[in-house]
């Protein structure tokens, strides 16, 4: 059966589950010389039931990394996203990729692999519409024909999320600094109701200049709203310059660790980052600064203010995709 297992995994066993492996292998043969060499009534069954034990945890381990595996994002899934997104984007005709682009990869791993059951996701930099929609793409909520439809007359996938009509959008969000309040809010209510429902709230850094979110900050906190995560993607853009040059808040951490808060600051861009924190037990509202480039994956894009507003004209989508692909 192991051996199944085995070959099953092939290749991809990390260091430690060799290690795992090669220690658990040694102890079974030990073992079983043990009890050749001893007669069976001497035999002893603590010793059997052992060996028993450390089996079937071995193969829950295996069983449960197998799962696992399959149910995270692979590389290429990050890549693809970004392809139908400025796919979309350059149909359209449309800008604000910059920012999509910082916020998709820790927008595709909540929704993959931890949104569950009522879950609530608020975007409160709405204008990442685009990533969003391409996130419920990537998880079958919306068609290739409703992506077709983005920022027309209309259409339900508007160039900021709209106030009802897609059920995994809760709010209508896009004037900034608002988000969280929805957010914090809506937690508050959940626990109201003996809901054991999580809610993820992506802000942008510009936001963290905005009253109106520090008065959220402080809400949540008061309220202990241990069912609360805020991602905040940090790609030190706003606007009109970097988040420095208009109205520095750096370093935003160290502003928000006087506050009852779980604080972490991860790179947005690497998927085990993310994963990892989100992973971990959560024990008081939790804020993740996800340290994020403008633009990512495209270079011409990357910490560039024009990112924000330009659409993409057809040669620089040509070599943007291109890019992507070579990747
Ligand atoms: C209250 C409000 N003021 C102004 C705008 C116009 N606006 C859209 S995006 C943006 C700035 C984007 O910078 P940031 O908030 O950091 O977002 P990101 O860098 O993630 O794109 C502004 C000022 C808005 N949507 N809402
Ligand atoms: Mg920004």
């Amino acid at each position: 059966m192991i051996g199944r297992f085995l070959a099953a995994k092939g290749q991809s066993q990390s260091e430690p589950e060799k290690l795992f492996l090669c220690e658990n292998l040694q102890f079974l043969t030990n073992s079983a010389r043990i009890f050749r060499i001893s007669n069976k009534n001497s035999f002893q069954s603590d010793h059997y039931s052992l060996i028993l034990k450390r089996t079937v945890l071995y193969l829950h381990k295996l069983f449960l990394n197998m799962v696992l595996e399959k149910m995270n994002l692979k590389p290429q899934d990050f890549l693809n996203a970004r392809k139908r997104l400025l796919q979309m984007h350059f149909e359209s005709g449309v800008g604000h990729i910059g920012g999509n682009l910082s916020s998709i990869d820790a927008m595709l791993i909540v929704f993959h692999e931890f949104f569950k059951g009522m879950d609530k996701f608020v975007l409160s930099k709405g204008h990442s519409a685009g990533a969003l929609y391409i996130t419920l793409w990537s998880i079958g909520r919306l068609k290739d024909d409703d992506l077709k439809s983005f920022h027309s007359d209309n259409t339900l996938l508007a160039g900021h999320p709209p106030a009802k009509g897609i059920e995994d959008i809760p709010f209508a969000t896009g004037s900034l600094g608002h988000g969280l309040s929805l957010a914090a809010g809506t937690a508050l209510g959940f626990r109201l109701k003996n809901n054991d429902a999580h809610v993820y709230c992506l802000t942008s850094d510009g936001e963290w200049q905005e009253g109106s979110t520090w008065e959220a900050l402080i809400f949540a906190c008061h309220h202990k709203l241990d069912n609360l995560t805020v991602l905040v993607d940090h790609n030190n853009f706003q606007g009109f310059g970097s988040t420095d040059q208009i109205a520095s808040m750096s370093p935003l951490w160290e502003k928000l660790k006087g506050f009852d808060v779980e604080l972490h600051v991860v790179n947005g861009h690497d998927p085990d980052d993310i994963r990892d924190v989100l992973a971990s037990k959560q024990r008081r509202f939790r804020i993740i600064i996800l340290s994020t480039v403008k633009g990512r994956g495209v270079s011409f894009m990357e910490n560039r203010m024009d990112s924000h507003y330009l659409p993409l004209t057809a040669e620089r989508y040509r070599q943007a995709m291109e890019e992507i692909d070579s990747k």
